[in-house]
């Protein structure tokens, strides 16, 4: 394996990092309203034609034969997997929409790869895991409920719209959990790791809901 072979280019947007804190301290864009998961458009949100980039400033360059995939933590048979060896898991195809915490929604992704449900089957999360830690690449991290990954419209995606994942959009491999606020989906996987206790990651630390459902509008920790 050529760790060596992996680039980060760029650091981290402090500024940006900054403004965005300032949002959550300030409840931006919030309307106070809820929606039924029934109403396509969460709360707050407007719908865009284009697919914006959102990152942490740090791009990672990461060809395949350097690329792994870590899935360990409280599971009974923990893997690191090659792309190879990533690629020929069973596929799935799935189209989703996409929301964002500032406020922007993409319908109709369609994504192909590898569901969250075949990689549980292969490594078993013991009873005693509730939680699941995404690490990255760039050292972004974000957490979920081992429930909510384990739902049927869960992907570890390469492909959108037919095309591999651009290197901006986390290419080669991306979370995709629909559900949420799309700062749970993790662009540039490395590590998924089932845990006993959560562990907020980047944006939950600095004042972003530890759970982010769209249509209760949790962009914000409700604690000031
Ligand atoms: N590794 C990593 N994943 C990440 C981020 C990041 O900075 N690094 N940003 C998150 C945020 S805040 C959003 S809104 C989406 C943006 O994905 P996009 O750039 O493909 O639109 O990725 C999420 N996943
Ligand atoms: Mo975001």
């Amino acid at each position: 394996m050529a760790d060596d072979d992996v680039t980060l280019s760029g650091g981290i947007k402090g500024k940006l990092v900054d403004s965005k804190q300032k949002w959550a301290e300030e409840g931006r864009l919030l309307t106070g309203k809820t929606a039924a998961p029934s109403e396509r458009l969460p709360p707050g949100q407007r719908l865009v034609e284009t697919w914006p980039v959102l990152d942490l400033g740090i791009k990672p360059e990461i060809p395949t034969h350097a690329w792994r995939l870590f899935v360990d933590g409280e599971v009974e048979t923990p893997a690191t997997l090659s792309w190879d060896e990533f690629k020929s898991l069973p596929k799935t195809e799935l189209t989703t929409d996409i929301h964002c915490v500032t406020a922007w929604s993409r319908y109709d992704n369609r994504w192909e790869g590898v569901s969250a449900r075949d990689l549980i089957a292969l490594v078993k999360p013991k009873a005693s895991a509730q939680h699941v830690i995404f690490h990255s690449y760039d050292t972004y991290k974000t957490n979920v409920p081992l429930a909510d990954f384990a739902a049927d419209d869960v992907m570890l995606a390469w492909n959108w719209n037919g095309e591999p994942i651009s290197r901006k959009h986390g290419g080669p491999l991306r979370m995709v959990l629909p559900k949420l606020y799309f700062w749970k989906s993790a662009k540039w996987i490395k590590r998924i790791e089932f845990s006993v206790f959560d562990k907020p990651g980047f944006w939950e630390i600095r004042g972003y809901h530890n759970y982010g459902d769209p249509w209760r509008e949790q962009r914000y920790d409700d604690e000031p």
